[in-house]
């Protein structure tokens, strides 16, 4: 790293010279993969020297975390946006966002702290359709939602093992997207319902293809995250592949993006129970995989999705969205 650093310090090395060189060193590196440590002697560098070339140094606001991919897509953390300027942007397209959530069985019970917290927070002022998956339509509770936003209440059965519940989301999210979702909105996010919103989350997220790097796993080398690796499941990443761990909870992108990425997904799942296989993290796997060779546009960090089971960094300079305590043996049966 030493002597990475001194590559990085020469004068006038550009940001996307040290991007590309980031590149190389995730592929090239013995101990490739640790992507928190390449970043903080890439952007100790920077801060020593200032960014050459025509930006703006006051434009680069955040110099302790990585904010662009090696495909160089952009990795959202709060002090590297301006809402007011992409929101004046957003409002000239007039799209709809839609949302898939689910709430099955014992989940019926974070509907109301979901859609109260994401009336307020999500895309606030913004067109957005809320879809929401219960066996339970009769206990979704009243909630005044704001001018812009709507509540589509979908009947669905319910599976005696919630893995199944989890995994066919993605089933069912496609369907929907074939038969309806695609004539009525224009992006769409699939979020799991037992979290909460604590702050705003903005047209910062809306890309093509949109994965949100999970808490658990954002500082770890690529070889421990939680991949799938055994060969025989859809879903198995090589030993030495793999970059970003995605979390399920949270993911989107185009309606036409998130149709291929859902059918895709599903199809590993389908694939792999007929061969008796259930993938690690059911069909957290399984995006994962797909995620890898289909590379997001976008990255959510971790601020998008917070494990309360965390201690939060530093880092993590605002909780958007985090998950609720939940008693797994309590909720799941
Ligand atoms: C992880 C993933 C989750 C999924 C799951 C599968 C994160 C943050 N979450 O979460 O997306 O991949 O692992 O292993 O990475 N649900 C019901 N009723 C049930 C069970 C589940 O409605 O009885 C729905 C609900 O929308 C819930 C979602 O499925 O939010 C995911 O289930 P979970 O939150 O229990 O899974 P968890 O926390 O292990």
């Amino acid at each position: 790293f030493h002597l990475q650093e001194d590559i990085f310090r020469e004068k006038n090395t550009t940001f996307f010279i040290q991007l590309s060189l980031m590149d190389k060193l995730l592929h090239n590196c013995p101990k490739e993969g640790h992507l928190h440590l390449i970043l903080k002697s890439l952007m100790l560098a920077n801060d020593r020297e200032g960014i050459s070339g025509p930006l703006d140094p006051s434009l680069i606001q955040r110099t302790d975390v990585l904010l662009v991919s090696p495909w160089l897509a952009p990795i959202v953390w709060e002090g590297t946006f301006n809402r007011d300027i992409l929101n004046a942007q957003y409002r000239q397209k007039n799209f709809v966002v839609g949302v898939a959530t689910f709430a099955v069985k014992k989940y019926v019970r974070f509907i109301e702290g979901f859609l109260g917290s994401a009336n307020k927070f999500f895309l606030s002022g913004h067109r957005v359709n809320f879809y929401l998956f219960t066996d339970h339509p009769e206990k979704v509770p009243s909630i005044n939602l704001a001018p812009e936003k709507r509540l589509f209440i979908i009947p669905v059965q319910n599976y005696s093992r919630w893995q199944d519940i989890s995994m066919n989301r993605m089933d069912i999210i496609s369907n929907h997207i074939h038969s309806h979702w695609r004539y009525e909105v224009d992006y769409l996010y699939s979020m799991d319902i037992d979290v909460q919103m604590f702050e705003h989350i903005g047209v910062e997220i809306i890309d093509t293809l949109v994965g949100t790097i999970s808490s658990w796993q954002y500082t770890k080398p690529r070889d421990s995250n939680s991949y799938e690796r055994h060969p025989e499941s859809r879903a198995a990443i090589p030993h030495g592949e793999g970059d970003f761990y995605y979390a399920a909870s949270f993911y989107g992108g185009s309606v036409s993006e998130v149709y291929k990425l859902t059918t895709a997904c599903f199809k590993g799942v389908t694939e792999d129970r007929a061969n008796g296989i259930e993938a690690k993290w059911h069909e957290e796997s399984h995006l994962n995989k797909y995620l890898l060779y289909h590379k997001p546009t976008r990255l959510l960090s971790p601020e998008y999705y917070w494990d309360e089971e965390l201690i939060r960094p530093r880092i993590i300079r605002v909780k958007r969205l985090s998950s609720v305590r939940k008693d797994l043996q309590e909720v799941r049966f």
